[in-house]
């Protein structure tokens, strides 16, 4: 490929809506172009860094005996009332209709389409295990798209189904998929870190979401550096190691405290510490008013709430319940006379003598003890996991870190399969739900987490595999009879073994192709100066670790090749 002729318009400014390197990047370097919100065109060079990062996915999905289909898009929306999905998304789902006014979604997800696919067909238990993939657009209407990629409304997913005829086999296909995601990163060059995370509305019981660490992640971890406990916040677990405050309870005391609602205010009005008071947050839960209690300077965790609660719906009270509830404005609720459920997290249970709202407009209560002045209906853990507690199986202080979701393998048993009806006879003509489990990856989040990984003040630095081409040609004067020769004879030589090679023949300064070279990113650059020229040498120059250094022009090739191959 000649530079001349590439389509990759480089940019010398940033974009203004491009806040993180990725997004920074495959703007400037050419290989995306936003055409709406969180919708993009893959220009050559961005396409070609999909194309082997779903050459390896492939690969790799092949190799543990998946089958690839290809889905449709449009789905009809019949699939999604009998699993009562249609309703659940809301404006999340991009919906259309037909000319004959029927109604149809741009798929955001597949299992309704391939439970749905197979289930009149699979029929027996000799036809399982079956493991089915796809790579496919997906649709879904972010209300915030951003960085790039990232977080698109219209999004490249691998998505793989397994059906299995029993929870064993779910389980090797679980593992399975695991253990491919493992190779498949690794493969991309990106380090990730698998997290225990939280099966959320798809049902299913255990899932791993695989994390690429980086502070421009969306995602919250916590990871222990002893052992190898990770968890998404919003499922982790820590060790609670009961600290009870020994102090007597002290004369329950109602102090005014005008205007001073939240728990800062509180504790600079009061001059007591935020692990003195009580956090006390009114909501609703399948329509019914309930309160939660965490320690003042403790977060809630609303995903813990709901599994205690075990309820389908679970929002924040409005101000208007909260008033009705506690008899006081937001920010003076507190437990003591409360006629609803009180869940408190076990951190409470270890407080004596806090400060809690007095359900009294600018009235909060001192010295509330549990037992004393108000009961609680359940305890649990429904906290926040935060940096520094101590991780639930080796008790070590965790860490945490951000992370970008580039990947999850999801257990869901038989949530879609009962809906749809999908079964199959076991050995005994006895009819049984197929058991399943789902997995994706993201192929543009995966492509512009590689540049969050591998990128420099400079530009992009492509590991060799997935890079869009292995080497530039670069000859410091296209003007020049013998470096142009020279550069020409390199770039035949590399065409003709194989190696993915541009040649910079533009009419440019140095400084603006090695700018450009360095902006795109490829893995090897080899440069015919007029001094390492006169020795029959070329300098070569590697993106990855800035080194550089002379071959001989006759070397060339077998080098490349070997660092290709490496
Ligand atoms: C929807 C909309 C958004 C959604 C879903 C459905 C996320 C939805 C969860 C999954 C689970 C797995 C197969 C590949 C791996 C992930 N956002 N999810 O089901 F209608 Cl609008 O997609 N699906």
């Amino acid at each position: 490929m000649l530079m001349s002729q590439l389509y990759a318009p480089t940019l010398r400014e940033t974009p203004a809506e491009a806040e993180i390197a990725s997004h920074r990047y495959m703007l400037r370097a050419g290989l995306i172009r936003r055409t709406a919100a969180g919708i993009y065109s893959y220009l050559p060079l961005g396409l070609k860094v999909i194309r082997k990062v779903e050459a390896i996915i492939r690969e790799e999905m092949n190799r543990i005996g998946c089958q690839e289909v290809l889905m449709p898009i449009v789905q009809p929306s019949e699939l999604w009332h009998e699993t009562g999905r249609w309703a659940d998304y809301g404006p999340e789902m991009f919906r259309l209709v037909d000319r004959n006014n029927r109604e149809f979604c741009l798929g955001p997800t597949h299992e309704e389409l391939i439970t749905a696919l197979i289930r009149s067909e699979v029929r027996s238990y000799r036809q399982l295990p079956l493991r089915l993939y796809q790579i496919q657009n997906k649709y879904r209407d972010e209300i915030r798209p951003r960085f790039g990629l990232i977080r698109g409304r219209e999004f490249i997913m691998k998505d793989m189904y397994s059906f299995d005829r029993d929870e064993e086999g779910l389980n090797n296909a679980y593992w399975d998929a695991y253990h491919a995601y493992e190779r498949i990163f690794a493969r991309c060059g990106l380090k990730t870190r698998p997290v225990e995370a939280d099966s959320g509305a798809i049902g299913g019981d255990e899932t791993h979401e695989f994390m690429v660490l980086a502070d421009s992640g969306e995602a919250l971890i916590v990871y222990c550096p002893d052992c190898d406990y990770a968890a998404n916040v919003e499922r982790a677990e820590y060790r609670f190691v009961s600290q009870k405050n020994e102090a007597a309870p002290l004369e329950l005391e109602e102090v005014a405290t005008p205007n001073a609602a939240t728990i800062a205010e509180i504790t600079a009005f009061l001059g007591v510490e935020a692990a003195d008071c009580l956090k006390t947050l009114i909501y609703v839960a399948d329509g019914k008013p309930v309160a939660a209690l965490v320690r003042g300077d403790h977060e809630l965790n609303e995903i813990k709430l709901q599994k205690v609660l075990g309820c389908q719906t679970l929002e924040l009270a409005g101000p208007d319940i909260i008033e009705r509830v506690t008899g006081a404005p937001v920010g003076f609720a507190g437990p003591v006379g409360l006629e609803v459920p009180i869940i408190a997290d076990r951190c409470v249970m270890d407080m004596v003598n806090c400060v809690a709202g007095a359900n009294k407009a600018d009235y909060h209560l001192k010295n509330v003890n549990i037992g004393r002045d108000f009961n609680v209906t359940t305890t649990a853990d429904i906290r926040m996991v935060e940096e520094g507690d101590l991780c639930p199986k080796c008790g070590t202080a965790m860490d945490s870190a951000r992370g970008i979701e580039v990947g999850q393998v999801f257990k869901l048993g038989t949530k879609y399969s009962a809906a749809l009806k999908a079964t199959f006879l076991d050995e005994n003509g006895k009819e049984q739900p197929l058991i399943m489990g789902c997995y994706g990856i993201g192929v543009g989040r995966t492509v512009a987490a590689i540049i969050e990984q591998h990128h420099d003040e400079n530009g992009i630095k492509w590991p060799m595999s997935v890079a869009p081409y292995h080497v530039i040609v670069v000859p410091v004067s296209i003007k020049d009879e013998k470096q142009a020769q020279a550069a020409e004879e390199i770039y035949t030589a590399l065409q003709a073994a194989g190696v993915e090679v541009v040649l910079d023949d533009r009419n440019e300064r140095p400084g603006v192709k090695f700018k450009d070279a360095d902006l795109i990113g490829f893995p090897i650059r080899i440069t015919i100066g007029p001094k390492s020229l006169e020795n029959g040498n070329a300098e070569i120059t590697l993106r990855q670790t800035g080194e550089r250094f002379e071959k001989p022009i006759s070397e060339i090739t077998d080098y490349v090749l070997g660092l290709i191959e490496g």
